[in-house]
């Protein structure tokens, strides 16, 4: 009986805060759960809710010698990516929601998942699952609270977010808390829902157990419902990792970067730099999302609202990202990878001779040689933040760090070169409005095609993109000491369809320059596009095997390209309509005048 559930939601709380209890009671009335675990976060708890999963099929052990504390999920083969085309922004108008958006009017929208959700949970335990987004006690960190009937989501969030009693306790008796409500019911593309309701503070999911779809604290409240917030009080919440560059001098210089999904922020975020930079230091902040807020010193200060890694397995290797491997060593939940005879994980990519045989991610015999993937290419690993190597200390500091730079990249095979300075911030906004970037597997849809990403948060913004483009030029007049603004790409291919510039590690070479730009030590190059690293003066080369010629093609500006870039960029703007924000539309003319002059 629905009342029964109602009491049972408050009987056994662990809190006495009146609004979350009322709500709780009332999401049980309507899903009607055999059980109500409010999640306290011990290690009692996990170790409870693991045998549970282990018992149920949901986790596979891996070798404990090998892999300590680690598991293997199989998602529902239909349910392994994020799913755009069923995630609905639902504001009372839909102009609100803007065009990049699905929309959905909140009442219709409550009413055709409150069917969906009815009854969903019977013979199924309801978790409570509170959690902060952000070090706890800090001034940018916001309280959310999930209630789930997926163990796996449980143990998930309690790696992703700082989960449990700590996050009731910061939220005392108050009525601001994100209330997201997820069930993975019947696993049916045909009735999945991801809805944000922006107004009312609120995420419903139904009908995914999968990542993106289900922790509801990473792209449903720190970026969509994030960015909502931040324009009501005056902050950003971006799709950005956030990393600390120390010099041998012992000089940090913090820097968020923005760039479309499974565009490399996480190895970028964790990189270790070439033998050339002996003393150089990179330490990660965060390698996904950043919450930034002006500080009483006039500065940008950025937080990680996450404490965990949601990352892509394939093509993770001790080459590629040495610290990520680390990471994944221990206490780590593996999803949708290929499962080893000696029970560890295995994936493309993966160091070392490919095995003769597999389980693959569907959990069928592979064989070496088979046409098909054995881990999926959105396969995932959950990790802990504190198991990086390179975590820096900063990660857990409710005040954040200063961000001197602000770096927009997008994976282009050709057009963009290989790293800018933005004129201004204004001229900055622009390059950051006018990413494109050519698409992979993360979201579903066609891969290998340019798609225009605004600061990476096409899929993210909570809001109509005209308004969230103003939003960030307008927050020039609240920071005093604006951070410069650069771009990057580091997918420029030769006409053969080879990547001109080496990436990973050496990317440190990209990122001392913007150091010395963001310190006024170099001098630089004007072009059409921005400044530009001098040929004399400019990026550190030594030690790196590529011909002039290379780094020409790579830091080329073709003007042809540039005019057909234009016109892809014109087709976004008008999307906007009248909320394409002026200053950029006068930025857009000053580059076709300079392109024609
Ligand atoms: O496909 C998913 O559900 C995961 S998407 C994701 C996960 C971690 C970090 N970023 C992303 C993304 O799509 O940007
Ligand atoms: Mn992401």
């Amino acid at each position: 009986m629905a009342s029964t559930q109602a009491a049972a939601a408050t009987e056994q709380a662990p809190t006495k805060n009146p609004t979350l209890l009322a709500w709780v009671a009332k999401m049980a009335a309507m899903t009607q759960p055999d059980r109500i675990v409010w999640c306290d976060g011990s290690e009692a708890e996990k170790q409870r809710l693991t045998e549970q999963a282990v018992k149920d099929g949901t986790l596979i052990p891996l070798n404990p010698k090998t892999r300590p504390g680690c598991y293997l999920h199989r998602s529902n083969p239909n349910d392994v990516a994020r799913v755009e085309h069923l995630t609905f922004i639902c504001t009372p108008n839909k102009t609100d929601a803007g065009p990049t958006n699905n929309w959905m009017e909140p009442e219709a929208a409550y009413t055709k998942l409150s069917q969906l959700f009815e009854g969903c949970m019977k013979g199924r335990t309801m978790y409570v699952v509170p959690y902060a987004m952000g070090p706890l006690g800090g001034p940018s960190t916001k309280i959310g609270v999930e209630l789930t009937d997926s163990d796996y989501v449980v143990l998930n969030m309690r790696i992703m977010t700082r989960m449990g009693k700590a996050a009731l306790d910061m939220l005392g008796d108050s009525d601001d808390f994100n209330r997201g409500l997820h069930s993975t019911g019947d696993v049916n593309p045909d009735r999945r829902y991801i809805c944000h309701f922006p107004q009312d503070n609120t995420i419903w999911s139904f009908g995914s157990g999968y990542g993106g779809n289900v922790l509801l604290g990473k792209k449903c409240l720190a970026l969509r419902i994030g960015s909502y917030l931040g324009r009501e009080e005056g902050w950003l919440a971006e799709h950005m990792l956030i990393l600390g560059v120390t010099s041998p001098k012992g000089e940090t210089t913090y820097i968020a970067a923005a760039f479309p999904s499974a565009c490399g922020k996480t190895n970028f975020a964790m990189m270790i730099p070439p033998k050339e930079y002996a003393g150089w230091k990179i330490e990660t902040v965060g390698d996904d999302i950043a919450w930034m807020r002006p500080g009483p010193d006039g500065r940008l200060y950025a937080i990680n609202p996450e404490a965990g890694y949601f990352g892509v397995v394939p093509g993770t290797n001790y080459k590629t990202n040495p610290n990520a491997m680390e990471t994944i060593s221990k206490d780590t939940l593996f999803t949708n990878v290929a499962l080893t005879p000696d029970g560890d994980v295995w994936w493309e990519g993966k160091d070392g001779e490919v095995p003769e045989e597999l389980i693959d991610w569907q959990g069928k015999p592979w064989k070496k040689g088979s046409t098909e993937k054995a881990a999926h290419p959105n396969s995932r690993f959950t990790a802990p933040m504190s198991n990086n190597p390179v975590l820096s200390a900063k990660a857990n500091d409710p005040q954040g760090v200063p961000i001197s730079a602000i770096i927009f990249g997008g994976r282009r095979s050709n057009t963009v070169p290989l790293v800018l300075q933005a004129f201004n911030w204004t001229h900055g906004v622009f390059l950051g409005a006018t990413m494109g970037s050519e698409t992979t597997a993360a979201a579903t849809g066609k891969v290998g095609v340019v798609r225009r990403d605004p600061m990476a948060m096409l899929p993210f913004c909570g809001y109509h993109m005209g308004d969230y483009l103003q939003h960030w030029l307008d927050m020039q007049k609240s920071i005093p000491q604006l951070p410069k603004i650069f771009q990057v790409n580091w997918f420029r291919q030769d006409k053969n369809g080879k990547f001109i510039w080496p990436g990973f590690g050496e990317n440190m070479r990209v990122l001392e320059w913007i150091v010395n730009r963001v310190q006024g030590r170099v001098p630089t190059q004007e072009t059409l596009l921005g400044w530009v690293p001098r040929q004399d003066q400019g990026l550190n080369l030594n030690g790196l095997d590529l011909p002039a010629e290379a780094l020409q093609e790579a830091t080329s500006i073709k003007e042809d390209e540039w005019k057909t870039e234009l016109k892809s960029q014109e087709v976004f703007f008008e999307q906007l309509g009248t909320k394409a924000p002026e200053a950029l539309m006068l930025q857009r003319k000053l580059l076709i005048a300079r392109l024609d002059g």
